[in-house]
């Protein structure tokens, strides 16, 4: 069977106020176009479908469309896991189209397919976090697991009583959940999982927003070890395999560049050919980048302003630090801005005055309480009061 890995579309996404649903409808064809020539049997999307719980109906049509093309009439069978980003109901929602064009769309970790046809292909044995589809003449179980937030994964592991249990940390859970349904696996059949988490030691990058704030919810690599032949896995925006020997686990990544710090590698989607009780066999397809981000340093505003004149015909989205010794006024601002449409921002890069050897040793000599009140007077221009002196050397802690 061959495989189609992708995740993170992000449909409808902005970058700085921003658009790209052009670049995103433009990269699904890509994707469309690499599943029809590689004779892909199954497509899987490993989350974060949309950028938001709400999705604006251009997004939602994006999504519809591409289904049905990777669909391809029910010829292919296409599954799909809900993300962070993605509300699951609403992800769900359109179920009672989907199956017919070969669709399983799957929300929460406890989510289950239906029995049956699915296109041209048919579910034989379905249940919560699993299924086992037969497809063109190959069995496969799929686990999956749609992103399981703290919430979601409780009501997963059902009526636990038990405190010890409850007191369990997120990785042992998701740990526990797997290794369960991992049971399902079979000698005779092909074996994959499929997942939105953030597995222990993965390379972020600035577009994925934290699955939890303070980044509680993440996974240890070891509790990926069930035995399946590959585990798909959606979240990390830049493509890898997860840090661990013994599992075949990888991100895909996002198809598109979603934040300047994705500037340094290209972006791709993953075929897999596997057969029941063989190892996998894992090809990177990179995916074109036809509008770059790019970060444009400039010496002074008039080198900008020949920046963007010489590159505005280029189709990229840049960021623009300038070196200026002065704030850069609105007018200036709004000539860049129509010389070059694309600049995502502007930032001023106030050069730092270098202090010679003499004022850094007067500067050791004084305490905190002076370098304070020189300090104030350079912003305020005026003397701190003598109480507000007081309450910053009580902050302070000094005598
Ligand atoms: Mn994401």
């Amino acid at each position: 069977m061959r495989i189609l890995h992708t995740s993170d579309w992000h449909l409808g996404k902005y970058l700085e106020n921003q658009s790209r649903i052009e670049e995103q409808e433009k990269i699904i064809e890509d994707i469309i176009r690499v599943a029809d020539e590689k004779e892909v049997d199954l497509v899987i999307i490993a989350g974060d479908i949309y950028d938001n719980s709400n999705p604006s109906a251009r997004a939602e049509k994006l999504l519809y469309k591409s289904l049905k093309s990777l669909g391809k009439a029910g010829e292919r069978v296409v599954v799909v896991i809900a993300g962070n980003h993605d509300n699951p109901e609403r992800l769900m929602a359109s179920t009672p189209l989907a199956y017919e064009h070969g669709i399983i769309l799957l929300g929460s970790p406890n989510s289950r397919a239906s029995k049956g046809r699915v296109g041209k292909h048919e579910i034989l044995d379905a249940g919560e976090g699993y299924m086992e589809l037969k497809v063109n003449d190959e069995k496969i179980i799929i686990l999956t697991l749609p992103y399981p937030s703290e919430q979601r994964l409780n009501e997963a592991l059902g009526d636990i009583s038990d405190e010890k249990e409850l007191q369990k940390n997120y990785s042992e859970k998701v740990g526990q959940i797997l290794s369960n349904i991992s049971k399902k696996f079979r000698p005779d059949t092909i074996n994959i999982a499929v997942s939105h988490i953030f597995v222990l030691g993965g390379e972020t990058s600035d577009s994925e927003r934290p699955l939890q704030v303070g980044g509680g919810l993440t996974v240890d690599g070891n509790k990926l070890s069930i035995g399946a032949q590959y585990i798909a896995l959606g979240h990390l925006h830049k493509p890898q395999r997860i840090n661990n020997k013994e599992v075949k686990a990888y991100y895909s990544g996002s198809p598109l560049q979603y934040s300047k710090s994705e500037i340094g590698y290209s972006k791709c989607v993953y075929i897999i050919d596997v057969k029941a009780g063989e190892e996998a066999k894992l090809e990177e397809v990179l995916l074109k980048n036809r509008k770059p981000i790019e970060i444009w340093r400039c010496d002074g505003i008039d080198e900008a302003i020949d920046m963007c004149e010489k590159n505005k015909d280029r189709d990229v989205w840049a960021y623009l630090e300038i070196k200026t010794d002065e704030a850069l006024g609105q007018s200036k601002i709004k000539d860049i801005k129509k010389i070059k449409p694309d600049i995502l921002s502007i930032t001023p890069i106030f050069e730092e005055v270098e202090k010679d050897d003499e004022e850094l040793e007067a500067l050791k000599e004084k305490n905190i309480i002076e370098l304070f009140r020189e300090f104030y007077m350079k912003e305020k221009k005026i003397e701190p009061t003598e109480e507000f002196m007081a309450l910053f050397t009580e902050i302070a802690g000094e005598e």
